[in-house]
């Protein structure tokens, strides 16, 4: 099977059992790669194209991907197995509390990946480009807004215990996607280059970028994860 396998630099620990299967693209499946990344353990980064994936479907537990091979057991849903590998990874915050800090930044995330997929696949030209605007002049700039409120409230660094979580994580997925230039949300679309800047205005999320950028597992990952152009069909997702 053609699948990326992301084992390089991860052959700190001995083999393990834990197999990602996803498409190759970041959609539902980067937040939990970067979870692993984060927390150094080495899995199979399973990435299929539409080929692959046909004759598997049948066999998924709700014949949707992700799904994931951990600790003897098959999951699917991708919040579970997020919230499965932060909690397993110490990633999921201090406390009851402290995991719902992360969570919801989690869930937050959610509606921000929704937007864009919408933007993604029109049903036309015309919608497209409303779509796009409406991301760029409304939606982004208030979920933008109440997120940097969010981060100021927790002290201005992390979003949970003041320690990286993968709401933290979920944050950094979501917001690679703005100023991604080969975003698909964003193609043959006219006037939305503000986007290109959009994080100026919000000073401490642009620093949270950078501060988890900067983890050196998530940089690492980071440099050698597929480009838009790598990924299936050459898709910015
Ligand atoms: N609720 C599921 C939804 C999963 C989902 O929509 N998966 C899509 C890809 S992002 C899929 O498997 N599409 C192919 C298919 O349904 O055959 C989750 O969050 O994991």
């Amino acid at each position: 099977m053609n699948c990326f396998r992301f084992l390089k630099s991860h052959q700190r620990h001995k083999m393990s059992p834990i197999k990602l299967t996803y498409f190759n693209v970041q959609g539902k499946g980067e937040t939990m790669r970067l979870i692993l990344a984060a927390a150094k353990v080495e899995y199979e980064d399973v990435r299929l194209n539409f080929e692959q994936w046909g004759p598997m479907k049948e066999t998924t537990p709700f014949g949707q991907l992700p799904f994931m091979n951990i600790d003897g057991e098959e999951l699917a849903e991708s919040g579970t197995i997020a919230r499965y590998l932060a909690r397993k990874y110490d990633l999921a915050g201090d406390g009851e509390i402290g995991f719902a800090h992360a969570d919801m930044m989690f869930e937050h995330c959610n509606d921000w990946q929704k937007e864009f997929i919408l933007a993604r696949f029109p049903t036309s030209p015309e919608q497209k480009q409303e779509q796009a605007e409406k991301i760029i002049q409304k939606f982004a700039p208030t979920w933008l807004s109440t997120s940097e409120k969010m981060l100021k409230t927790r002290g201005g660094e992390w979003f949970s215990s003041n320690r990286l979580t993968y709401g933290d994580l979920a944050m950094h997925h979501a917001l690679t996607w703005l100023a991604w230039k080969e975003d698909k949300a964003f193609e043959g679309v006219t006037g939305c280059e503000e986007r290109f800047t959009m994080l100026d205005k919000y000073p401490l999320l642009k620093a949270h970028y950078k501060r988890v950028s900067n983890i050196p597992e998530i940089k690492e990952y980071i440099a050698n994860r597929p480009t838009a152009a790598q990924q299936m069909n050459g898709w910015g997702l």
